[in-house]
């Protein structure tokens, strides 16, 4: 019984799910846009930024296809699509979408369609994003909401709609790949520009583009889906004057447990439920962000990183209130992970396999980067992590620096973090299933009773515990959520059964086409 959750999804075959088929396009284009005044190009799906949400409900079929119509070249030309937090289901490893893991990168001028059977029991709020190096730092990000017809925290709130998804993104005004450059010759991520929330901000000099508003109705409850979509800032979300009871993190209902902020890492998501309970009028909504300084980017103002929570029959008006960073002192009622719980008790199973990954870093200049275990993660960029197992099985040889990690079947897997001393929490996300957080960065003790269920959760000083299961076969990359650390080499690969998975995982034809014509490619277009 104690793991019922994960026995229900593994043991129900996708044929007996009887939902909707939600079929969408992407086309990935060049656009010139302009979120925060500063006009650059970007890539972006169907010219938007963030990309329209894409909704299902629980159960359903997702039929994505993929266009790459990329043609700038001061930016990758290729992509990929990960639908982040997604239960890809094990025979369908190769939509999971990570570039050089589970594919090839879609070349320009072709498409990939990826279908997946979402997992019977999976709901919540999720994100789909570019997984080719930094390319989502150009703009590829967008919510993805699987709603719950029965949801069992339904009684909780009032309104779930598209008004209620926050969206939290830094952004940079130069290209990804001029940022990458910059990272290696200096071994400093350039700091971003500017915080957006739902696509709109502001920068020291730039013009006063409106703040993102939310709007409510007195006296009615809102289920506010918040996305960290950053490539590296955590966010600190509050409310001025309310507090507020979160229900979700990523994708996993919890006890409900109320406060007035939340810091929220790369990649995370949290739902929260806001009572409009205060006077009808204009509050600012706080998220300043972490990730460097104005010292360092003259542009970053966090106190421009806000959005506006706007009752009905207010003025149409900004907040007269101070800007201020949220609650503090007394007044602050932080929520912190060692807190939270799942609704469904769902203990770990005991670890049979323990990993231990010692988190370094050495300067890139001298060619090394970010390590675990002294491997600084660089994938074979001609010859994917499935492919070579589709190939060989149980015979596919790996480069050391694919780190590569080769795990039996129906196991349950620990990985140790222990302390390092990096100024910033690496939010370490895995794909393809959740994480138990025995151990998390706020959390003294292991709780193995009822420990916070996710797939994406932070490192750092304080040292961490996860534990996950190996119940689907395929390459399932498990990587840093700071897009520039994992770049420079902060990510693994969990390989379930290469021998299995060589027997059971079928791509297709427009899978197999994706390799000849990526390595097909110029030099300077892959
Ligand atoms: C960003 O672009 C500007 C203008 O081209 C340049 O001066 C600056 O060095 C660039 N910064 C980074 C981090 O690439
Ligand atoms: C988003 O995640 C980044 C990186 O962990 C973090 O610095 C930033 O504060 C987060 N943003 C929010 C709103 O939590
Ligand atoms: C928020 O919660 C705190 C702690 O429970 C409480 O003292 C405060 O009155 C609450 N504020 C509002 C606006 O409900
Ligand atoms: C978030 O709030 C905590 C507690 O006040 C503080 O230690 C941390 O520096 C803040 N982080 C950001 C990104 O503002
Ligand atoms: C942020 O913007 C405010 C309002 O324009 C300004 O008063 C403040 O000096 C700015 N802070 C920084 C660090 O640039
Ligand atoms: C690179 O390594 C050499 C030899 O260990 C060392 O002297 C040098 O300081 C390193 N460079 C940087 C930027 O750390
Ligand atoms: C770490 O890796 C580097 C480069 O691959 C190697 O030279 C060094 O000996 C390794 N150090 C340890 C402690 O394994
Ligand atoms: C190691 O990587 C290179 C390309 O970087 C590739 O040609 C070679 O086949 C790889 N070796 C293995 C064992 O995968
Ligand atoms: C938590 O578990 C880890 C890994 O099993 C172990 O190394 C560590 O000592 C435990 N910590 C505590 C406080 O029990
Ligand atoms: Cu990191």
């Amino acid at each position: 019984m104690k793991n019922f959750l994960y026995l229900l999804s593994a043991v129900l075959p996708a044929a007996f799910v009887s939902g909707n088929t939600v079929s969408t396009t992407i086309n990935v284009v060049n656009r010139n846009l302009a979120p925060d005044g500063f006009t650059r190009s970007t890539v972006v799906a169907n010219g938007q930024f963030p990309a329209a949400p894409i909704i299902a409900n629980k159960g359903d079929r997702l039929v994505i296809t993929v266009n790459n119509r990329l043609t700038d070249p001061t930016m990758r030309r290729v992509t990929s699509l990960n639908l982040d937090g997604v239960f890809v289901q094990a025979p369908e490893n190769f939509d999971e979408g990570q570039a050089f893991v589970a594919q090839c990168p879609i070349a320009p001028g072709h498409s990939f369609t990826q279908d997946v059977q979402l997992d019977p029991n999976q709901a919540g709020t999720f994100w789909y994003h570019s997984q080719l190096s930094v390319q989502y730092v150009d703009g590829f990000r967008g919510p993805l909401i699987i709603y719950d017809p029965e949801d069992p925290q339904k009684h909780l709130y009032d309104v779930d709609d598209l008004n209620t998804i926050i969206q939290l993104a830094d952004w940079w005004h130069n290209s990804s790949v001029d940022s990458l450059a910059f990272f290696a010759a200096h071994d400093m991520i350039p700091v971003a520009d500017t915080g957006l929330i739902n696509g709109v901000g502001r920068f020291n000099g730039g013009p006063a583009i409106p703040f993102a508003v939310v709007n409510v109705v007195q006296h009615r409850r809102y289920r506010l889906r918040i996305i960290n979509e950053s490539a590296r800032a955590a966010y600190n979300f509050s409310i001025d004057s309310h507090n507020f009871t979160i229900i979700e993190t990523d994708g996993v209902n919890t006890n409900p447990i109320s406060g007035n902020q939340i810091p929220i890492l790369a990649g995370q998501r949290y739902s929260v439920v806001v009572n409009a309970n205060q006077p009808v009028g204009n509050y600012w909504i706080n998220a300043p962000f972490s990730g460097g300084n104005a010292a360092s980017n003259p542009n970053q103002n966090l106190t421009f990183s806000r959005a506006i929570l706007r009752y009905s029959g207010a003025p149409n008006r900004d907040p007269t209130t101070p800007r201020t960073e949220g609650p503090t002192g007394s007044a602050l009622h932080q929520v912190v992970e060692a807190q939270i719980s799942p609704l469904v008790h769902n203990p770990p199973p005991p670890a049979d396999i323990q990993l231990v990954f010692s988190v370094a870093f050495t300067p890139l200049q001298n060619g090394t980067g970010w390590r675990i275990n002294n491997i600084s993660y660089q994938p074979d960029r001609q010859n994917p992590t499935l492919l070579k197992v589709i190939q060989n099985g149980a015979e596919a040889q790996f480069n050391v620096s694919e780190h590569t990690i080769v795990l039996p079947q129906h196991k349950t897997v620990e990985v140790v973090f222990p302390s390092n001393d990096d100024d910033e929490l690496h939010p370490f996300h895995m794909h393809g299933m959740n994480l138990w957080v025995v151990k998390p960065d706020s959390g003294t003790v292991n709780n193995t009773v009822n420990p916070i269920i996710r797939d994406t959760t932070g490192s750092g000083a304080a040292g961490t515990v996860v534990r996950f299961r190996t119940d689907k076969v395929g390459a399932w990359i498990y990587h840093c959520h700071i897009m520039w650390h994992m770049a420079a080499g902060l990510g693994s690969v969990m390989l379930v059964d290469p021998a299995v998975t060589q027997a059971t995982v079928r791509p297709g034809v427009q899978w197999d086409g994706l390799c000849p014509a990526y390595n097909a490619l110029p030099a300077d277009e892959q």
